[in-house]
């Protein structure tokens, strides 16, 4: 048996998705600037996606729907181009954001305060979340936009979009967040909640990657980030990718479909594994509250255990999972969501993600319970800092605090 356990890093593309896709590779594949009629074929399939992108997230326009490559471009974007709209080109100064973006806002920030932006990093509580009321205290006069993820790609645990949307209508600062890991696994509704920038990418919801969006708000003024050949109204130039954008239409569509159901059933088997975990190896803890996490993630601390062995053990045993995101996993660094939230650098070693998808089944849940127990068992029998400390409550399942620094 095999099992893939590391979706908040990509999904496989849907069957349904890919066979949507097919047409527009050597069929149907014109350009769709060009104006005979193997270009103008693809148009009802492109006003399709489109449709169907900006339905599953209830936004008010079709217009509100830009394609881009991932959502590290849609990123980029939004924080570039209010750069230069509303830094370089006004009096504003300031960005707020969190300090467990991921990298491709942390390190556009990154780049924007080389270039003398102020940006400010907002420390997470406990729960891995920013309460609304401190994005509140730290917006300026000099606020020019802040940037909050919907939900956190290691821990899964979901911020408060609305409370901090409320507060950036309120001052009147734009609001971008990063939906990367909410669209498709929770419901995303911009009627109920205010956002002017939404950063999505297709493969993470069972749709391919190299293809993503940025939803934003009554189409309004953002200077493209790609200039060229006045695709999508100029907003995003570059020959549309037009089979990825159909099955990303198709993806989102299916996973928005029922979506309570099919959280439902993730979040019955994620809840079985996790309680099997926690229950049966004592000293485990999982990071957040289950309730306000996105039902198919975990991220298991199980002490003594070093993440990376773990994972090489859960690989020889054919069981596909990460220690944090997949984008830092080749460094070997802690996790750093564990680290935000005041784990000590030890425990912070041992995180282990966890992330399901639609397609996990049972058996493959049972799968991973029984050869993770014996997993850790046999890391901890050689595992040098267990031995130090030892068992601190033989058998029983421990409540590791964690301290905020
Ligand atoms: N996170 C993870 O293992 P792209 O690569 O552009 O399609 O998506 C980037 C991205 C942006 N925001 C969030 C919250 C994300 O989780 C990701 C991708 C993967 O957690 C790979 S690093």
């Amino acid at each position: 048996m095999q099992v893939y356990m590391d979706n908040n890093a990509t999904t496989m593309v849907d069957p349904q998705v890919l066979e949507a896709m097919l047409p527009f590779f050597s069929e149907t594949y014109g350009n769709p600037n060009s104006l005979h009629k193997f270009g103008t074929a693809s148009h009802p399939a492109i006003s399709k996606a489109i449709d169907q992108v900006y339905t599953a997230i209830n936004a008010a326009d079709a217009d509100d729907i830009v394609f881009t490559s991932c959502a590290t471009e849609s990123n980029n974007w939004v924080l570039k181009s209010v750069w230069i709209d509303k830094i370089l080109n006004d009096d504003k100064n300031h960005i707020v954001t969190t300090e467990i973006e991921h990298p491709s806002v942390l390190s556009t920030c990154r780049f924007l305060e080389e270039q003398g932006v102020k940006v400010t990093y907002l420390p997470v509580n406990e729960q891995g979340i920013v309460e609304a009321h401190t994005v509140k205290s730290f917006i300026t006069e000099k606020t020019a936009l802040v940037s909050v993820m919907w939900a956190n790609n290691e821990t899964g645990m979901i911020f408060p979009i609305k409370e901090i949307g409320d507060i950036c209508k309120e001052k009147g600062v734009l609001f971008h967040t990063d939906a990367v890991q909410a669209v498709g696994k929770i419901p995303v509704d911009l009627q109920e909640v205010h956002v002017d920038f939404l950063s999505m990418s297709a493969h993470k919801f069972h749709g391919p990657k190299g293809i993503g969006a940025l939803y934003i708000k009554n189409s309004q003024e953002l200077s493209p980030l790609l200039n060229g050949g006045e695709h999508m109204g100029g907003r995003r130039s570059g020959t549309l990718n037009v089979p990825y954008i159909v099955g990303m239409g198709k993806a989102i569509e299916i996973a928005t479909q029922n979506i309570e159901a099919k959280m439902a059933d993730i979040r019955a088997k994620r809840d079985r594994l996790e309680d099997a975990l926690l229950e049966t190896i004592p000293e485990t803890m999982t990071v957040g509250d289950r309730e306000n996490r996105t039902p198919n993630t975990i991220l298991i601390s199980i002490r003594g255990v070093e993440g990376e062995g773990m994972l090489w053990d859960l690989n020889n045993g054919q069981i596909g999972a990460s220690t944090g995101s997949a984008c830092a996993s080749e460094d070997l660094e802690a996790n750093t969501v564990m680290l935000a939230i005041g784990a000590d650098n030890e425990l912070a070693h041992t995180g282990i993600r966890l992330s399901l998808s639609r397609f996990t089944t049972d058996e493959e849940v049972d799968y991973v319970i029984e050869h993770f127990k014996n997993a850790v068992s046999r890391l901890r029998a050689i595992s040098s800092s267990y031995a130090k400390v030892g068992p601190t409550k033989g058998g029983e399942v421990q409540e590791c605090e964690l301290h905020h620094h």
